[in-house]
């Protein structure tokens, strides 16, 4: 969270973070996660590693907010690490 407002640029609405995710086990885990980011308003990429247990989006910060992109992560059975 931190680092990830370190890297904001104020030239751009587009921003990249990584969110912590518990439970992934597998691909199937990490594709379920990537495809409802996917399909939510305003994220441009979603690459998750259920390896790593992290989900790295790209998105409008002027369409969804990163605790939205936290919401969606949750709704899909899988929890976010605070
Ligand atoms: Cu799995």
């Amino acid at each position: 969270m931190v680092l990830a407002l370190g890297l904001t640029t104020v030239f751009a609405a587009t921003k990249t973070t990584t969110i912590r995710v518990e439970g992934m086990k597998c691909n199937q885990c990490s594709s379920s996660v990537a495809k409802a980011l996917k399909a939510t308003s305003g994220v441009q990429d979603a690459v998750i590693s259920s390896a790593k247990g992290e989900a790295v989006i790209t998105y409008d910060d002027e369409k969804v907010t990163e605790a939205k992109l936290r919401e969606v992560i949750n709704s899909t059975g899988f929890k976010v690490a605070e």
